[in-house]
């Protein structure tokens, strides 16, 4: 298959928030099915959702793919249940979240196994907008049509977005 770009939006707010975010990119490149990967700046944000919790450690990771789409969420499953997750509730704190935001240009609603690509609720969340438009500003969201730099523009929440440090250093 031909290598497909696809955006990662990872998210850490229990524990030690960066380390878990660099051991879920350091595994993810290792596993050699992601190549050319290329992190955002990370961001410190406000819990989106459900508030009553800690804040979050959020960026977005640009990859070079050969895996299809389902075998690439096992993938992320796999590196989430490496670095220790364990089973909360939805949208509750988590150790390391690892979402599929964009795969290539295609357009996905499956529900066994769940995925919706673009990620459902991408363009409702300036924790995720932030960071992929810092990479791919001019990437079209495929189920609207608009760039990511239109759908930052008119989302909420963008004031509880804070640059807190540089890009993962990967490999
Ligand atoms: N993830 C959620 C729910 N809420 N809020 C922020 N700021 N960052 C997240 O990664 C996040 C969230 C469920 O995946
Ligand atoms: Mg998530
Ligand atoms: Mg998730």
């Amino acid at each position: 298959m031909e290598p497909v770009i696809a955006y990662l939006g990872l998210g850490s707010n229990l524990g030690r928030r960066e380390t878990n975010l660099s051991r879920a990119v350091s595994l993810l490149g290792r596993s050699g099915t992601l190549t050319g990967l290329q992190s955002s700046s990370l961001y410190e944000t406000d819990p989106w959702g459900y508030l009553d919790q800690p804040r979050f450690l959020n960026c977005v990771l640009q990859a070079n793919t050969s895996l299809d789409p389902f075998s690439l969420l096992a993938a992320t499953q796999g590196v989430e249940l490496a670095v220790g997750r364990q089973t909360t509730f939805y949208w509750g704190p988590r150790l390391i979240d690892v979402d599929i935001l964009l795969y290539g240009q295609q357009v996905i609603s499956c529900s066994e196994p769940d995925l919706q690509i673009p990620h459902a609720r991408l363009a409702e969340r300036a924790f995720v907008l932030v960071p992929l438009a810092e990479l791919a500003g001019d990437a079209i969201h495929p189920s609207t049509g608009r760039t990511i730099a239109e759908l930052l523009q008119q989302v909420d929440g963008r004031d509880g977005v804070k640059l807190w440090g540089p890009p993962l250093r990967l490999g």
